[in-house]
């Protein structure tokens, strides 16, 4: 098989050849030579969770050593999987809270979205009136912290809700406690000899899942735009086209914005651009990948190098002088490719150490300082390139960025600077969805996967969705290839949107395809939708709302489907996750949860037949919501 068909970006064709010829292996070599993958380990059906196994469930062998049965083996795996993906995204949330509580006047980290606080704080029950904002921050910050061990109470943000949410979950016992507490229920109780049964596992899998997009997601989401800035709408570029001949080049991959904040604030530092250009450079030119890139274009219009998949393919331009990680969705597989060129592999967080990396410690303690070192590295690297290995691939396509929720719904309501009314704003976008201009509204998020062929079942469901007058929101690498794919440009509503669409866009001058920012930011579309169904007074799940992982790959992927199966909303995969080893486990996730929360998964690995399934859906879905308004 030609390895180049397994992408359908075109600079990444290019640069697969390029490594093929540089002799230096990718993600794809490994895919062509990996043939067969371990069919129990696709099925679910293989427990390696006690040291008398793996036990294989198969016809002859219905049962571990231990008695569990396909049903056991498989329900405990996937609750890890939400675990996992809990964990990581909570994690990440809780550094911010970390970060939070440094925040000072005349530190690193500073308080940029004074308003944002104090509506949190007022939300939280904490004191405003008359106290420094710095202090109001850090006892913020402290309750935040507080949500992933408090030994009492469920979130304190399930209440941004629509109330009757609220109910269907306290009804279902799926009000997450202590974020901490709810991944470690799951490691306990799949630990040899403890829940066996099917539904309880699945049970905790979206109580898990809700402590991370009702809890974790969303303290991520609100404290890095408290500390940061809110985003909005600004232009951008996306695919490796962005790399510069001329300049130093840095790749950001990975996801908190601490650090990359921090880096994008080095790389203005009037000292190493004189470095650079001392090095013979024009400049530094910083490019994201994966959230961390989400996270920066998001807020300054940092280009994007690209996604998920791109991520050795930049290396392999021979024309990147560092890439610069913190955590989650890094392949080891980088210290190798990096050695093949000048470039340096620089980790960065005690969490993600890599071999054969360049191990430089972030510390938010002295966040400016470590940032200006890393920097300097790279930029003293650029007399190290061989211009006969740099090949940069031509296509870039522009993009507008930075839809957060404050963004969109004043652009909706074509009032600037309109502060966010979370009962009364959305109403033309209501209005919308009531009237049929729009039919619905689709999340596209999520990672890209080897088992498909790169970006094309995100491109492929975006494009029918909007020629069906489905406006779509995506976050993630999904949000990378809707960019690479001009999707996100505002001539792209006259080109591919349907009438209804494309008159809104044109309306209110938006693409088609709107920018929400990294995975964490799911919590804005859970925002939206909660703001969306408090304005019609209904549940999140009597809207013609979808979310839609085309390619997910991640175990947070994986906890993000729970998470909005568990609010309400339909969700659809082109993956097929790890349960078909028990029929009743996908009979439970595709079907048995309706019945439950209000939603299910559907999933289908034929991108265009899911597709028109997602369109059809939605059509159903619309019936029943024009009879409620
Ligand atoms: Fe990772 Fe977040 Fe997936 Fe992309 S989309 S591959 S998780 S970077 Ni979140
Ligand atoms: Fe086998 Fe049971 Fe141990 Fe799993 S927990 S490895 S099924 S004996």
């Amino acid at each position: 098989m030609d390895k180049k068909m397994l992408t359908i970006d075109l600079n990444s064709q290019v640069m697969i050849d390029k490594a093929e010829k540089d002799g230096v292996e990718t993600m794809y070599d490994r895919k062509l030579a990996m043939k067969a993958q371990c069919g129990f380990g696709l099925q679910g059906n293989c427990c390696r969770i006690c040291g008398m196994g793996p036990c294989r469930i198969t016809p002859k062998t219905p049962r571990g050593l231990c008695g569990a049965d396909e049903h056991t083996i498989v329900g405990r795996n996937f609750a890890r999987m939400v675990a996992g993906g809990t964990a990581a995204h909570s994690d990440h949330a809780r550094d911010l809270a970390h970060t939070m509580a440094l925040s000072s006047r005349d530190g690193n980290y500073k308080i940029r979205e004074e308003g944002k606080l104090i509506e949190l704080a007022k939300e939280w029950d904490v004191a405003t009136e008359g106290r420094d904002i710095y202090d109001i921050a850090h006892e913020v910050a402290e309750i935040g912290l507080m949500e992933f061990g408090k030994p009492y109470g469920v979130s304190r943000l399930l209440k941004n809700a629509p109330k009757q949410r609220q109910q269907v979950w306290k009804d279902y016992e799926i009000e997450p406690r202590a974020i901490d507490r709810e991944i470690a229920t799951i490691m306990h109780s799949t630990h040899i000899g403890c829940t066996s049964d099917l539904d309880s596992l699945i049970h905790m899998s979206l109580r898990t899942s809700m402590a991370d997009g009702w809890a974790g997601s969303m303290i991520g989401t609100r404290f890095s735009d408290i500390l940061f800035g809110t985003p909005i709408p600004r232009q951008t570029e996306a695919n490796l086209g962005v790399l510069e001949q001329t300049k130093v080049n840095i790749v950001l991959h990975g996801h908190e914005p601490t650090l990359s904040e921090m880096i994008v604030l080095a790389s203005e530092d009037p000292e190493l651009v004189a470095l650079a250009k001392e090095m013979g450079a024009e400049g530094i030119n910083l490019a994201g990948m994966c959230c961390t890139g989400n996270e920066v274009t998001m807020r300054h219009g940092v280009r994007i190098a690209g996604d998920f998949h791109q991520q050795e393919l930049a290396i392999i331009t021979g024309a990147v002088e560092a890439v610069i990680v913190d955590v989650q969705c890094i392949f080891p597989a980088l210290a190798k490719v990096a050695d093949c060129y000048h470039t340096k592999f620089i980790t960065t967080s005690p969490k993600a150490k890599i071999t054969g990396s360049t191990y430089i410690e972030f510390k938010e303690e002295e966040a400016l300082a470590i940032a200006k070192e890393i920097v300097k590295e790279a930029v003293l690297n650029f007399k190290n390139r061989d211009q006969e290995k740099v090949l940069i691939p031509e296509l870039k396509s522009s993009a507008t960025v930075g839809y957060s929720v404050d963004a969109i719904i004043p652009q909706l309501d074509r009032v600037v600077n309109s502060h966010i009314d979370p009962t009364g704003t959305v109403k033309p976008l209501v209005d919308c969805l009531k009237s049929g201009v729009l039919r619905g509204a689709a999340g596209v998020v999520g990672c890209n996967n080897a088992k498909g062929v790169s970006n094309e079942a995100h491109v492929t469901i975006m494009k029918e969705l909007i020629k069906n007058d489905i406006i779509v929101v995506t976050t993630g690498c999904g949000a990378q290839a809707a960019a690479k794919f001009g999707l996100m440009d505002k001539d792209a509503a006259k080109k591919y949107a349907g009438k209804g669409l494309a008159t809104v866009c044109e309306l209110v001058d938006i693409p088609p395809v709107l920018h929400m920012g990294s995975c964490v930011d799911i919590s804005r579309i859970l925002d939206l939708v909660a703001a969306c169904a408090k304005n019609l007074d209904m549940d999140m799940s009597d809207i013609p709302v979808v979310g839609i992982a085309p390619e997910w790959m991640s175990e947070k992927a994986v906890a993000i489907g729970c998470y909005v199966v568990a609010s309400g909303i339909d969700t659809y995969l082109g993956i097929m996750p790890p349960i078909t080893g028990s029929s009743r486990a996908v009979e439970i996730l595709t079907e048995g949860l309706k019945d439950k929360v209000g939603a299910s998964f559907t999933v289908n690995e034929n991108c265009h037949e899911l597709a028109a399934t997602i369109i059809s859906d939605i059509e159903k879905k619309r019936v029943h919501f024009e009879k409620l308004v």
